[in-house]
């Protein structure tokens, strides 16, 4: 059947294929990894109710009940009384999220990641190498399953829209192909909420215009919507077609902020070298802001007495630009990956590469997610980074000696 093969584009390579990867129920999945015990049951994953907190997420089992993200832990609790109530172990669940972002790597070097559990991959040039979005998908869903124990769903289309869409059609462990032809019947009965950059006001005025499906905003003429939305009629207008140009770039590899120093006398003291870590990474940091630049690797060097010379390093699922986050970082490389503390230590540095574009400017749409506030780790490294921007304003006008470096005191450890 020959026909067959030939009208099924799944088989065959796309002209311009972006894959939307989401892992399904993440913090809550985690928990089911390290518990085997909480396996096919509703855990619920969130801030104490007594505490007026709300709920992360929640895990399948636990959604049947209409628990969900955001809701207050109480109403979840009244909902769903027999369901395991579980406090965020963000220190767990970003050691996982650095696996999975390490993993779409593997796959090509054009990864936008977009938070904690989830990234776009430009993956059209990748297929030569994994071959069409199908198999490469596969694959990728297969190795973090295999790496981690965990799925992930998967959407490929022609565009960044298309694809988050479609990762989220059969969730959990879903696969989902969009190619071209598709695009349009796909997002036809999706309701106007689906599109970025529509929120519930948005929503509500489309809803009396008596816009409630991507099929009827498709067939308001792009006049009347810019006349009822301005410019986000236009942003309307093309993604109601399926029509985002938007690229995931990718981060220069090649370029890399770092600084380092040598002691005047080897240091053995942890405490000296952590020291003289924050100060190098507050510089680092300083210096990447002021070249508009977040990465996502950190690095760190070490020379020790006998001039034998380490690196480590670990990649971050979200691009950096603190020395507050650098340093919690680096700091952890050199307690668990360096004899730091035992061999007198000669020369110490830190580094941050692997740029992309800082979040803050990666577009309205991002924006719109990352204040969502998904995780409070990132919550606290946007706090750190808008009270970094301001010490940067300040150095500007008064002179850099005016702030002392340590200034930059550490918050209490979020695991
Ligand atoms: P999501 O990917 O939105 O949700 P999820 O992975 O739990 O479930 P699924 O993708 O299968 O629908 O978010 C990823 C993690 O981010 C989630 O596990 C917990 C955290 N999160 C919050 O802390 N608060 C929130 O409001 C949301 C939406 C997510
Ligand atoms: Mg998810």
């Amino acid at each position: 059947m020959p026909s067959r093969k030939s009208s099924d584009h799944t088989e065959k390579s796309w002209p311009r294929a972006i894959l939307h990867v989401d892992m399904d129920a993440f913090f809550a999945a985690v928990e089911q990894l390290d518990h085997p015990e909480y396996r096919g049951k509703p855990v619920i994953i969130g801030g104490r109710a007594e505490h007026r907190g709300v709920v992360s997420t929640a895990s399948y089992e636990a959604r049947k009940f209409g628990v969900h993200s955001a809701m207050p832990t109480a109403r979840a609790k009244a909902l769903c009384p027999k369901g395991i109530f579980l406090p965020v172990r963000m220190h767990r669940y970003a050691e996982v999220s650095g696996i999975i972002h390490e993993i779409f790597t593997h796959y090509t070097p054009k990864v936008l990641p977009l938070s904690v559990d989830e990234a776009f991959l430009d993956i059209t040039g990748s297929q030569r190498l994994f071959g069409p979005p199908r198999q490469l998908s596969m694959k990728l869903k297969q190795e973090i399953l295999d790496s981690t124990g965990l799925t992930a769903s998967v959407g490929v289309a022609p565009c960044l829209f298309v694809a988050k869409v479609a990762s989220d059609l059969q969730k959990p462990d879903g696969l989902v192909l969009v190619p071209e032809e598709k695009v349009l019947d796909t997002l036809a009965p999706l309701p106007v909420g689906r599109i970025w950059g529509v929120g519930k006001v948005m929503q509500k005025h489309l809803n009396k215009l008596g816009i409630e499906t991507i099929s009827q905003l498709r067939s308001w003429p792009l006049k009347t919507l810019q006349e009822n939305f301005g410019n986000t009629g236009d942003h309307l207008y093309n993604l109601a077609r399926g029509i985002d140009d938007r690229e995931v770039t990718e981060p220069d590899a090649e370029k890399s902020v770092s600084n380092e120093t040598t002691f005047a006398e080897d240091v053995t003291k942890c405490a000296e070298l952590e020291k003289t870590l924050l100060a190098l990474a507050d510089k680092v940091a300083t210096r990447c802001r002021a070249a508009d630049l977040a990465g996502r690797v950190v690095q760190i060097k070490l020379r020790y007495s006998d001039f034998s010379t380490v690196t480590r390093r670990i990649t971050l699922a979200t691009p950096v630009c603190t020395g507050q986050v650098l340093f919690r970082h680096g700091v952890k490389l050199l307690r668990e990956k360096t004899e730091a503390g035992s061999r007198p230590v000669r020369l110490i540095g830190i580094g941050l590469s692997n740029f992309n574009a800082p979040p803050a400017t990666q577009g309205d749409l991002f924006n719109s997610h990352a204040e969502s506030g998904k995780t409070s780790a990132d919550e606290t490294d946007r706090k750190s980074e808008k009270a970094e921007r301001a010490l940067d304003r300040i150095r500007e006008k008064l002179g850099d000696d005016m702030i002392g470096r340590g200034s930059l005191l550490l918050e209490p450890d979020d695991e």
